[in-house]
């Protein structure tokens, strides 16, 4: 098996310019003994001078989000072409944020996933049920039609550029995290699903991470478990040493 591991920092609406060069300094100062690839999304405004600071690292840098038309009339949007224009390739989709409080639902994502496609970026794909569905015992099925609405339209060698990033809604910035083992039983499912949906090849090559309150304490508990391919980190991402803890767990 010779799937990726990636530990992506998701920065949210966080850190002025100042305070990224300063985080920024700081990861670049550290060191990465696993075999991670390290991922760091900074706010849009700041993305540029996130790729300048990390020259020469082997921190990527992804966007938090773009917008599914090429160019246009778009008050306060950024799309994958201005992206690209400044060297990042990788653009985090489907975050429950974007979800929750921009409306962004699955046919808008599979706009913007095959749009993201066309520009040859990587997508880390985010898609999780909310407390609701698992307590009422709907969260496989949730899932499956989050993943069947925007991805499963792709072609099997499309799926090169996609990376899943499982993240519980309930689990996010909450200080609440799924076990361990909730976390396997969900990652084993959606591999699964891959699988019947493709084949073994897609299911076995894609990495799948967790993402929802993972800390320096839970990190390595997570990372052990064999469908976990890594993590998604909100809040822990914002402190170089607690990010790096996390990015060596693997
Ligand atoms: C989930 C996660 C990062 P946090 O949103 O995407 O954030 O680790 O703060 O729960």
């Amino acid at each position: 098996m010779s799937r990726k591991h990636i530990v992506a920092g998701n920065w949210k609406m966080n850190k002025n310019l100042s305070e990224t060069q300063a985080l920024l300094t700081a990861l670049k100062e550290k060191k990465n003994t696993g075999d991670a690839q390290v991922i760091v999304a900074p706010t849009s405004i700041n993305l540029h001078a996130a790729v300048t600071a990390l020259n020469g690292s082997d921190i990527q840098v992804a966007a938090q989000n773009m917008h599914q038309a090429e160019s246009g009339a778009y008050t306060g949007e950024i799309s994958a072409s201005m992206i690209d224009s400044i060297g990042i390739n990788t653009v985090i989709l489907g975050h429950s944020e974007r979800r929750a409080y921009f409306h962004e639902d699955d046919a808008l994502l599979a706009q913007k996933v095959n749009t993201a496609i066309a520009q040859g970026f990587t997508v880390i794909f985010c898609f999780g049920e909310e407390l609701e569905d698992r307590k009422n015992g709907k969260h496989f099925d949730v899932v499956e039609s989050q993943l069947k609405n925007a991805l499963f339209h792709l072609t099997a060698s499309q799926w090169s550029h996609i990376v899943l990033a499982y993240e519980p809604v309930w689990a996010i910035g909450t200080g609440e995290t799924a076990s361990p083992d909730q976390a396997q039983e969900m990652h084993a499912f959606i591999r699964s699903t891959v699988g019947t949906s493709y084949d073994a090849n897609t299911a076995d090559q894609v990495s799948i991470l967790y993402g929802g309150s993972v800390k320096p304490g839970n990190a390595k508990e997570i990372f052990s478990k064999p469908d976990v391919d890594g993590g998604l980190i909100g809040g822990a991402s914002l402190k170089a040493d607690d990010f790096f803890e996390i990015v060596n767990a693997f």
